[in-house]
């Protein structure tokens, strides 16, 4: 009995102590910036899109977590109240086809969907619409496994600048320093862009984590992301769409600078731009699919050798 009543008290310790450290770790982390943005990587600063996002996340967690502890409540209330008694006999009273209750249970789901829809419609189309007078346009092609980026930018003089950089693939092979090797993306601070994203071969997806959007880069399609930088710094830059062998090597870095560097950057790049002719694509470049054809060997419908 006395080593029972020990090892209850062991126990119970052993959760106040877990209670008070969870309480703890809460109230520590409670005001600071990570958990004020739901974990999000960036600043709310990082591109005009940036405070409008994490809002968008974070207040919708806050809305499912009131929800859920709603929800948890009733049950637990439930279980509780209407727990069997140690002289219940038989079956409680067996209840069938309440239909206010149904209908509230229909009801209150949908609205919450439709609110959902609501805030993320609004965002969605805020941070979507298209910016007409971006003074630079980066058409980036994504192509197994590497980046082209191609600059357009028209400086405040009125003079249009075009180069291009032409990415090849990184090797990770364990050595370090590689992250320095990767393709560059130069963006300059507080200048809006307009990126048209492109593929040479098969789907793609262009993501800067820290800058919290993500576009489909799909061959035959040019989609179209908008957004100002607006924290100077290096950011990382990848592939999130599943395009084949090398897909995790599909890497890329990011650096915003000032608009000056940015210039001097351009004029140390290739002039011009690399456009469709490098595409592989047999239905939009068939001569980049037939040089490909002859590369591989592989004749076009099954030939007899
Ligand atoms: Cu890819």
């Amino acid at each position: 009995m006395r080593a029972q009543n020990d090892a209850g008290r062991r126990t119970r310790r052993r959760w106040s102590a877990g209670a008070v450290g969870t309480t703890a770790l809460l109230v520590l982390t409670g005001c600071s910036a990570e958990v004020q943005r739901g974990w999000y990587p960036g600043t709310r600063e990082t591109t005009n899109h940036n405070a409008q996002l994490t809002d968008l996340w974070v207040n919708s967690w806050i809305a499912a977590m009131a929800v859920g502890l709603l929800a948890w409540g009733a049950m637990i209330w439930c279980m509780v109240a209407y727990r069997r008694r140690k002289n219940d006999q038989g079956f409680p009273k067996q209840t069938a086809y309440n239909v206010p209750l149904e209908t509230m249970f229909t009801a209150i789901p949908i609205l919450m969907v439709f609110t959902l829809w609501g805030f993320t419609d609004r965002v969605q189309t805020e941070v979507d619409r298209p910016v007409d007078d971006s003074p630079l346009t980066v058409t980036v092609y994504g192509k197994q496994w590497s980046w082209d980026f191609n600059y357009s930018y028209e400086q405040e003089n009125g003079e249009v600048i075009e180069a291009h950089y032409s990415g090849i693939q990184a090797q990770l092979d364990g050595t370090e320093g590689v992250r320095d090797t990767l393709p560059v993306l130069y963006l300059p601070n507080d200048v809006p862009v307009h990126f048209e994203l492109k593929s040479r071969d098969v789907a793609h997806s262009f993501w800067i984590p820290q800058f919290l959007q993500k576009r489909d880069m799909v061959p035959g399609k040019t989609n179209h992301l908008y957004l100002t930088p607006q924290e100077l710094g290096s950011y990382d830059g990848k592939c999130a769409e599943l395009c084949g062998e090398f897909h995790s090597e599909m890497l890329f870095n990011v650096e915003v600078v000032d608009e000056t560097e940015f210039v001097q950057r351009l004029e140390e790049m290739e002039p011009g731009q690399v456009g469709e002719e490098y595409s592989r694509n047999p239905n939009n470049n068939p001569d980049g699919a037939g040089t490909m054809e002859r590369d591989l060997q592989t004749p076009r419908g099954g030939g007899s050798h």
